[in-house]
């Protein structure tokens, strides 16, 4: 196996995913900055979307997506599960997941793309510019409704899993990184942040 990495929040929440489970692969960099990843032989050869991260698998398969990624890696190493041991919790962690990944981590990311990163993407990617400033208010918009419906500990409940994972990681990159910062009045979401650093460490963003 052979994990294609770089910087930002989505191989971040591979990279957390594998360390709670305290599995160890191989991993080969690609630089996102100079567009390694928007031209062959990676898009030929691993991922034509030309998104990062990806899994080469042991018969030389690749799988992207970070959710598919983390699915994968679950059901391979079972030890420490965080899709969930039983049908019912997996059912709980992958409609968290996705919740998450449409009504947070979506819009935060292309508020970014949109603004900050404009410089980087626009030619790689189709940006709207004037889509920014209301893409980061869905995204604010999502982290209020997960304020309002946290029951906790964690976000599918007594279980820590990928939801949390990719959650936290596309918080802590608006708050380092984006200038998206988790508003200080969502207590709930706040506390639970400080739970998952507590477990996983700070991020830091390569
Ligand atoms: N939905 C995809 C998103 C992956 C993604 O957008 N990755 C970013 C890095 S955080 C990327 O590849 N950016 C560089 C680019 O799009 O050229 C996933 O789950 O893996």
């Amino acid at each position: 196996m052979k994990l294609y990495t770089s910087h930002g929040p989505n191989p971040r929440v591979v990279d957390r995913f594998l360390a709670e489970k305290d599995v160890r692969i191989p991993t080969h960099w690609v630089d996102i900055m100079v567009a390694e990843n928007r031209r062959d032989p990676y898009l030929s050869e691993v991922n034509p979307a030309g998104t990062i991260p990806a899994l080469q698998l042991d018969d030389g398969t690749h799988v992207s997506d970070v959710i598919a990624i983390c699915e994968y890696l679950d059901e391979r190493f079972p030890d420490r599960p965080l899709i969930g041991r039983t049908p019912e919790k997996r059912a709980l962690s992958r409609m968290w997941t996705r919740r998450v990944d449409l009504m947070v981590c979506e819009p935060l990311a292309n508020g970014y793309r949109f603004d900050q990163g404009l410089a980087i993407f626009s030619n790689r990617m189709r940006c709207l510019p004037e889509a920014a400033a209301g893409l980061k208010a869905v995204a604010r918009d999502g982290l209020q409704w997960f304020e309002a419906h946290f029951e906790g500990p964690w976000l599918s409940g007594v279980s820590f899993t990928l939801a949390d994972i990719m959650l936290a990681t596309f918080v802590d990159f608006g708050n380092e990184i984006a200038r998206q910062p988790l508003p200080l009045d969502l207590r709930r979401l706040q506390a639970w942040l400080s739970r998952v650093h507590e477990r996983l460490g700070v991020t830091n963003f390569r």
